[in-house]
């Protein structure tokens, strides 16, 4: 262990720890920009330089080990002047629009111009336009992310999110140096011309309003006023452990409760949860997966409920389509039960007055789901798909108080109940648990097979094995970076009798549409919650579900009919 002083306050630290370490434990503030906790830092803000005794020069933070006796000092009036400096520098490059901007009020740039009462004293150089007018700023081609670069403050994050320390995708670049870099795609072309998956890992950890999610916020609130049309929305199973740090609790908080009653106040008419639809998935893709074992038929099968993997297949490996799970992701089969279902015909002819269908809404943690809603063949199914984020956004802009609301709200059924199976789904290794379980009950191994599958969890980005005795081994990857390293030999092809890919880390807890955390543990604390509710949940199989049991004795024959293929089933792109 080392020790060292932070403005008078002893701390001792591993070996290692970085200066910004230091002040955090010894709880002492210092403000930061370009810094992301999983990211690898480049001190390009310079906003957390601080004095340390052992450098004749102020250090950044971030990125300064510290040495033995160390004695750093964050608060000295020369480095405040030097902070203040550094943003008017920034503010005179960042247009003045923050009334408009999507990140209103959870900008961190905005933050700190506030904290220190800075005002606009040189005049505004416009982003881009005086050094490199040829680079394109605006971006609203992708379905999921919009890119606005004359807010971007060069951090390098999403650069660092995209590629080696993330997603291993190489789709942010920075072009230009010193005052005019700018962080772009290859060829500048538009989002939608590249290989970008939708994942959203970019706009989670922008500090600014340059990159988010394609709002639909809009569009819904509007909709949902004007109270013309019978709305349903239906909720994510990793949307329930996160939603609360939009407001201040802690991670892994678990507001299911308050959600429902939150989305009431805004006006849905139904509230349902995505989880009966995870359960009739492990119903679908069980079944199809049985039937591939019989037929020694396209196997492994992959998993398809990840909208990010889906887009990578189909743009570097399409050799894997028919290895992919026909089943329909759970939102598109919430959506498509929801539109065209019994429910739907069970409120009636001309009940939303010019409308056929209900007006059907989700609220996912994911970007790419809202590119999933409009791939050809689903695009029926959901009308619009809300981030997380964008949910909280909502919620702040009718001014319900999230914290105050009651924890007891319920969902509406039929379409609504769920087992802890569904739960699993929102983390890493969750619907290949949810599958073995069920798998176990259809081969007759229920009693002699576990229930948790300890092996295939974890937050750690990674390639996890699991055998099933009798059966054959399985696979799972955390993130997209661990699907392309199990995909780089051939040997997948007959190790492994089933697949789950979650093209981010995490699985969805870490989703592109979650809320941003600088909190090193919050996919931890968001995966605890949900092996949580799974744990108390008095049902843990999906195919206990009596709900859909009722769907397939009523509706759909039996998992796989003629009947199902319509409403739950599709097709990929060659
Ligand atoms: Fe997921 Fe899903 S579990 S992809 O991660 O399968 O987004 O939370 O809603 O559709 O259920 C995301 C989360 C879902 C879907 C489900 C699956
Ligand atoms: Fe890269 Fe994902 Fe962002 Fe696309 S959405 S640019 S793939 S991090």
């Amino acid at each position: 262990m080392i020790k060292a002083t932070v403005n008078g306050r002893n701390v001792e630290l591993e070996q290692g720890a970085t200066l910004l370490d230091a002040a955090r434990l010894a709880e002492v503030h210092i403000p930061t920009l370009c810094y992301y906790p999983r990211l690898p830092t480049h001190a390009v803000c310079r906003m957390c330089l601080v004095e340390v005794s052992s450098a004749p020069k102020p250090q950044p933070a971030c990125k300064t080990q510290v040495k033995d006796g160390d004695i750093i000092v964050t608060d000295s009036a020369k480095l405040e002047e030097f902070r203040k400096t550094d943003m008017q520098w920034l503010l005179a490059r960042h247009p003045n629009d923050c009334i408009r901007c999507e990140v209103n009020g959870s900008c961190q740039f905005q933050n700190l111009v506030s904290e220190y009462q800075l005002e606009d004293v040189w005049p505004k150089l416009p982003r881009g336009s005086i050094q490199h007018p040829e680079h394109r700023l605006t971006d609203h081609t992708s379905p999921s992310i919009w890119r606005d670069l004359s807010k971007c403050v060069e951090c390098g994050l999403c650069a660092e999110a995209c590629g080696d320390a993330g997603q291993n995708l190489h789709i942010i670049g920075f072009a230009e140096r010193s005052s005019g870099r700018i962080p772009v795609t290859v060829f500048d072309q538009e989002l939608s011309q590249t290989d970008c998956i939708s994942c959203g890992q970019c706009t989670l950890v922008c500090p600014v309003g340059a990159l988010i999610e394609t709002p639909h916020w809009h569009d819904v609130i509007h909709t949902l006023d004007s109270h013309r049309r019978v709305s349903a929305v239906q909720v994510a199973p990793a949307t329930r452990v996160a939603i609360g740090e939009e407001f201040g609790m802690k991670p892994g908080t678990i507001s299911t409760g308050r959600m429902i009653n939150a989305l009431r106040q805004l006006g849905f008419d139904y509230v349902f949860d995505t989880n009966f639809a995870a359960d009739l998935t492990i119903m679908e893709e069980g079944t199809e997966l049985l039937a591939r074992l019989k037929e020694h038929k396209n196997l492994p099968l992959f998993t398809s409920c990840c909208p990010g993997w889906i887009n990578w297949v189909e743009i570097h490996r399409p050799d894997i389509l028919p290895h992919l799970s026909t089943t329909k992701s759970p939102q598109q089969m919430h959506g498509a039960l929801t539109k065209r279902g019994a429910f739907a015909k069970s409120l009636g002819a001309g009940f939303a007055e010019g409308e056929d269908e209900p007006y059907v809404v989700s609220v996912m943690p994911c970007t790419a789901k809202k590119d999933e809603a409009q791939r050809p063949g689903v695009s029926e199914d959901v009308d619009h798909v809300l981030t997380t984020r964008e949910l909280a956004r909502m919620i702040k802009a009718r001014g319900i108080k999230f914290n105050a609301l009651e924890e007891d709200g319920e969902f509406d059924n039929p379409l609504g109940e769920s087992t802890g199976a569904a739960q699993i789904f929102g983390a890493s290794g969750g619907v290949m648990e949810a599958v073995v379980r069920t798998a176990a009950h259809f081969i007759g191994e229920e009693d002699s097979l576990p229930m948790d599958w300890h092996q295939l969890r974890g937050v750690h980005q990674g390639i996890k094995t699991a055998e099933i005795s009798g059966v054959g081994k399985v696979a799972i990857c955390n993130g997209i970076a661990a699907a392309q390293r199990l995909l780089a030999d051939e040997s997948w092809r007959d190790e492994f009798i089933a697949i789950e890919v979650m093209a981010c880390v995490g699985g969805c807890l870490g989703g592109g549409g979650e809320p941003k955390s600088m909190d090193p543990q919050v996919l931890q604390k968001r995966m605890q919650a949900i092996y949580q509710i799974d744990q108390n949940s008095p049902r843990r199989r999906s195919y206990e579900n009596r709900d859909v049991q009722t769907l397939y004795a009523t509706e759909l024959d039996q998992p796989n009919s003629a009947k199902a293929h319509k409403l739950l089933h599709t097709h990929y792109a060659p």
